[in-house]
């Protein structure tokens, strides 16, 4: 056991904050195993932060994105899921899972381009029963010129040809480049102001940890559905207010929480 494994065991079931923990030493852990670089701890503190003032729960503007994203991938021609360190170290079988129901391919796309990450993450996607994994071969990757990180190398089969990407937890670069090709984007991210978040045209704001197994359960019940009751619930959608309804909601919360603060306080 190392020390990682050994400081999970130490953390007491009945700690208020137990399932927050598990999930940073899945993080760490990913860090260990080369699935997640540096920076990812940092972005996942990023996004800690925003779960705590979305009350730490999948709220009614993020049920309602979650539905409108599991229609437009099953309306998709050509669905991509782009996979980075973060989302295959906290969700590595809920990807492989969304992308059976949805039919979507997986496809490995990085920030951080460290030798040996690739191959790292494509063995924990196996692990959990991914059967085709794109954006592992070198020689046939192509560059999107509309992105200068490492990000702009694709696959042709893939997010390159794909009419929706669904990028979960990510930089906002590349959002934009996406939507410049001509692409539909899903995100999901914590941070409702990021750059991803206002240019996807789905923004999931909620944790990739409650999201993702919702996403599977909207996707078994919606499969077998045919396309005009697909496309209802995606002209119904509005991102616009979603992200709105998210701004508000945090402000309502920090307030309400500030009152209880102060009653605490007092007693
Ligand atoms: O694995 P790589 O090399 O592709 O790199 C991945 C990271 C995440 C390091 C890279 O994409 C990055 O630096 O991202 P940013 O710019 O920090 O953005 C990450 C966004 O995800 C932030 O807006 C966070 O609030 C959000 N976020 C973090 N953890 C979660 C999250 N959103 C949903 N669920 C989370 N668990």
């Amino acid at each position: 056991m190392n020390s990682n494994e050994k400081q999970v065991e130490d953390v007491p079931i009945d700690h208020p904050r137990y399932l927050s923990l598990k999930h940073r030493h899945k993080i760490i852990e990913g860090l260990q195993n080369l699935v997640v670089t540096e920076a990812g701890l940092i972005a996942h503190g990023r996004g800690e932060c925003f779960d705590y003032i979305l009350g730490e729960k999948t709220n009614v503007f993020a049920k309602n994105a979650i539905e409108a994203a599991v229609a437009l991938l099953l309306l998709a021609k050509k669905p991509i899921i782009s996979v980075n360190g973060n989302s295959a170290a906290l969700c590595a079988k809920e990807l492989v899972k969304l992308s059976q129901y949805t039919k979507a391919p997986l496809e490995i796309n990085l920030f951080y381009g460290k030798e040996g990450r690739i191959k790292a993450i494509q063995k924990l996607l196996k692990r959990e029963g991914a059967l085709e994994i794109l954006g592992i071969e070198e020689d046939k990757m192509i560059e999107i010129k509309e992105l200068s990180s490492n990000r702009r190398r694709v696959d042709p089969d893939g997010i390159y040809s794909a009419d929706v990407v669904f990028v979960p937890l990510e930089d906002g670069d590349r959002t934009e480049a996406l939507k410049k090709l001509g692409k539909k984007v899903i995100a999901i991210d914590l941070n409702p102001l990021s750059r991803t978040s206002i240019w996807a045209d789905i923004t999931i704001i909620d944790n990739i940890v409650r999201a993702l197994p919702k996403m599977i359960k909207f996707s078994k019940e919606m499969r077998h559905k045919d396309q005009s009751f697909l496309t209802k619930i995606l002209v119904k959608y509005n991102n616009q207010k979603t992200i709105q309804t998210a701004l508000n909601f945090i402000i309502k919360y920090i307030k309400s929480q500030k009152r209880k603060a102060f009653e605490i306080v007092k007693n």
